[in-house]
């Protein structure tokens, strides 16, 4: 082959490139948009549509945020730097435009560039579709880890699935919701290049072959019944004033668009027909809690972003013109959650068959690539897959995984002496019923870390989930704390609070977010105090005007906001919510009115689609509303929301304007919770449970900031296996008895009486999340928020406080954690 002459690389950053196309002024900002809008979209400004503006901005943006990137990649191939791949089947990353705008540090001369041509910046922002690529807490994560990563310069590539749909639209009909295909595709995405030369044959099905070469060597061959290939789409991440990364997407396509034996016979429609099926693959995002639905694709979808994902990375090794065996040295590929997990059987695919490694070495490299991070303990989230389908979908993965799982076994027989109960136990197969994959064993076996999000999910996961892995190796598991990003969460969401804060402290803690604790001099100041409280005062105005176009509603900007706001869920605990609002409306309406403080109750989330009780949840939720906030007896005091179709964009208008931040789930249930960071970062108070991260947020807060309440996990565990009667809390609350009373009595849902019946009777009879042993303590620590919220300049010293101390919570903290627990990576800012 012809060797090609590398260009030179600094033409890139030559002046006649940087002032034309990258340079950071308003007047070349200017000229790019017009020359985007002429060139690349093909549109005079007469004619153009605000949706064509965008389009220009977005490209003019995205060249400059390629410059970024394309420097750092040259200074990771350059020096030779050991990377982070990421692995997730979820990402949030929000709209890019605003963020892109903010780590470029040109907002304000984008804006005056826009104004110059006569058009509004912000309502370009508007126009952009966020990729819903995720559920909710585990997508968004991994979105704010590419923003710290290349804000802090740990160099990565972050891999996933490019959903043709991503998470559902919600809207709410009769109170219930309904779900609608996101199209966010539709009308193009600026933010991504297909890469048509990156791509992977991805196989399927059919069966082994175990065959013996002519050197004597034993391989296996599998052959495949089908074959698709894994197209790259790649978003450049800017870092906050940073480094460049990369989130590189793959799409399903077929290998042939025709087959073409089928279309010489004329059968042109079978011909299209795989073409179709190949596609499918990364057609939609499931839901979570979809546990039995459309299982064989989302199996096939995990194992095809795995298997792209590390073949590209093992091109990307070779390239840089090393061997294999180096691999586990140059990088560090992270499983967020099992979702991944199948990684470990491919890798050891890919070194065993394919590059003919032996055995011994190809899993020692392996066990040294990954890191495993979990982010459940709810037994039923825990990822299992069934062996028939396994071998249907996989069957060489099947052998890969029997044979891991034998070796592993004989280790604990021979090695630690294991009894046979510990053996089925830790075992990678689970022998009840068709027999089942257990992903996060193998992860945790494939892996050299295993790591929970929070302290106490960390050590609930050493004493429960993963017990006897941990008292094998007690070394493998680790703690790294979740975080947000505050570009994200209050430099784009509140930039009221971000120029007080900037104005007084200055501009470090957006990058070192401890930096937030200089604020503490000031919590009692009356004149910052003031100002602390009209910022909030216009946002929940803001809110409120959003509300109004939403859903009709007005909301009195002067009443508390009290906001719940996260995925629909039972250990989330919504209703818990609920029945304290039931309890205040019920004491209006016997005139205990008198000293009660106006609040707005505001919800937001989604529902899986086929989980009844979370649906039925949202359905209490808008009666409650209806009821509530049509009365006039009451509607003064109270109001009840269901912002729909809650999203990134969404939380960016909700965080801003909180009083107080509801946290309740069940103790022992949430592994982290980031919506909670998010909230008090935004000045909310919480009142929460000792859950994920909330304890160590009150341990940084400070018990006097923070309206703790209900049963500990401990106690919880224990109520567990006693007797728990949930009857007894009934029969010996009034307040309780009051409120279940009035749930069951078909007042909330007249032309359908027995509604809630369904609610009504696990609450009394099961409660699985021990809302009503939980009931009367949330109530108290209710009536302290109530007396703090009289006293409004102790109110705002208290929020001054929590957002001062809220330094621990941002990712870059916790990416600072992988990079020197897990990952072993230096940063960019820790490199001569
Ligand atoms: C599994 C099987 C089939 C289909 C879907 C799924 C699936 C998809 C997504 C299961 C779970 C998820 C997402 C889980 C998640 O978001 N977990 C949250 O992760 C956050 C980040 O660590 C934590 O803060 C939350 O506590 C945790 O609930």
């Amino acid at each position: 082959m012809k060797e090609r002459k590398a260009i030179n690389f600094d033409l890139l950053t030559s002046k006649t490139i940087k002032s034309k196309r990258i340079g950071l002024s308003k007047n070349d900002i200017k000229d790019s948009f017009l020359e985007n809008l002429f060139f690349h979209i093909g549109r005079v400004p007469k004619g153009a549509t605000i949706m064509d503006y965008y389009q220009a901005l977005a490209y003019t943006v995205r060249d400059r945020v390629f410059k970024e990137f394309v420097t750092t990649v040259k200074r990771i191939s350059d020096e030779d730097l050991r990377v982070v791949a990421y692995l997730s089947a979820e990402y949030l990353p929000g709209p890019h435009l605003a963020n892109n705008l903010l780590s470029l540090g040109i907002t304000e001369q984008t804006a005056a560039a826009m104004a110059e041509l006569g058009i509004d910046m912000e309502e370009l922002i508007l126009q952009e579709e966020e990729p819903g690529l995720g559920n909710g807490g585990l997508g968004r994560l991994a979105s704010c880890y590419l923003d710290s990563m290349a804000t802090i310069g740990i160099p990565s590539i972050a891999y996933g699935i490019r959903y043709e749909f991503g998470i559902f639209e919600q809207h709410i009909k009769n109170g219930l919701q309904e779900e609608y295909t996101d199209k966010w595709l539709q009308y193009g995405n600026p933010w991504e290049v297909v890469r048509s030369e990156i791509g992977y044959n991805i196989m399927f099905g059919g069966s082994t072959k175990h065959v013996t070469d002519s050197n004597g060597n034993f391989t296996v061959n599998w052959i495949p019944d089908s074959k698709l290939r894994g197209t790259a789409y790649d978003t450049p991440i800017l870092g906050y004033k940073g480094y460049g990364s990369i989130l590189r997407l793959w799409r399903a396509e077929a290998i042939d668009t025709f087959d073409f034996s089928a279309y010489n016979k004329g059968d042109y429609y079978k011909a299209v027909q795989e073409k179709i099926l190949s596609e499918n693959i990364t057609k939609v995002l499931y839901p979570n809690d979809e546990q039995e639905t459309g299982k064989e694709l989302r199996l096939k979808q995990q194992y095809f972003f795995v298997s792209c994902s590390l073949q590209d990375l093992i091109r990307l090794h070779l390239l840089q013109g090393r061997i294999l065996d180096t691999l586990h040295e140059k990088f560090a590929i992270q499983l967020n959650d099992t979702h991944p997990a199948i990684a470990v059987a491919e890798l050891m695919r890919l070194l065993v068959d394919d590059y003919q490694i032996d055995w011994d070495k190809s899993w020692n490299i392996t066990q040294r690539c990954f890191g495993y991070t979990n982010h459940t303990l709810l037994p039923e989230a825990l990822e299992k897959w069934s062996i028939p389908l396994f071998r249907r979908v996989l069957p060489r993965h099947l052998e890969i995984i029997y044979e891991i799982n034998h070796r592993f076994v004989q280790e604990l027989k021979y090695q630690h002496g294991c009894s046979d109960e510990q053996l089925s136990r830790m075992a990678l197969i689970d022998h009840s019923g068709e027999g089942s994959i257990r992903m996060a064993h193998l992860a945790t076996v494939g892996s050299h870390k295993v790591n929970g999000v929070s302290a106490l999910h960390s050590e609930l996961l050493k004493k429960h989930v993963l017990y006897d892995f941990a008292q094998l190796w007690p070394d493998k598991f680790c703690n790294v704390t979740n975080g947000i990003s505050p570009r994200r969460f209050i430099a784009l969401s509140n930039p009221l609070l971000t120029g007080l804060i900037t104005e007084t402290i200055g501009s470090g803690w957006l990058t070192d977010l401890k930096e937030l604790s200089k604020l503490e001099n000031m919590a009692e100041d009356p004149t910052f105090q003031n100002k602390w409280m009209a910022i909030k005062q216009t946002n929940k105005a803001s809110l409120s005007d959003h509300i109004k176009l939403e859903t009709g509603i007005s909301v009195d900007p002067s009443m508390m906001f009290d906001v719940h706001v996260k995925r629909i869920h039972e250990y989330k605990r919504q209703h818990l919510n609920v029945l304290n609002i039931l309890h205040l409306y019920l004491q209006i309406k016997k005139g205990n009115n008198k000293d009660m403080i106006p609040m707005a109750f505001i919800f937001a989330g989604k529902a899986a689609p086929g989980y009844f009780m979370a649906k039925l949840i949202i359905k209490l939720i808008t009666a409650v509303g209806d009821l509530i906030n049509q009365d006039t007896e009451v509607n003064d005091k109270l109001k009840v929301i269901f912002l729909p179709d809650f999203s990134v964009k969404k939380a960016q208008h909700i965080y801003p304007a909180a009083d107080l931040s509801e946290q309740i789930s069940m103790a022992g249930k949430e592994a982290s919770g980031t919506g909670n960071m998010k909230l008090s970062l935004n000045g909310a108070l919480t009142i929460g449970t000792l859950d994920g991260a909330n304890v160590e947020m009150m341990e940084e807060i400070g018990m006097d900031n923070f309206f703790l309440f209900g049963l500990n996990a401990e106690e919880v565990q224990h109520k567990k296996q006693g007797n728990y009667k949930p009857g007894d809390h009934y029969v010996h609350n009034l307040h309780l008895r009051e409120v279940m009373d009035f749930l069951i009595s078909g007042a909330l849902s007249p032309e359908n009486p027995k509604l809630f019946q369904p609610i009504y009777e696990q609450l009394l009879y099961d409660d699985p999340y021990m809302i009503m042993a939980d009931f009367e303590s949330y109530l108290i620590s209710r009536a302290k928020v109530y007396e703090e919220w009289g006293n409004q300049s102790n109110w705002t010293k208290k929020s001054i406080i929590n957002v001062a101390r809220m330094g621990k919570f941002s990712s870059d903290r916790s990416i600072q954690d992988y990079s020197s627990l897990i990952w072993k990576i230096d940063s960019f800012q820790n490199r001569p």
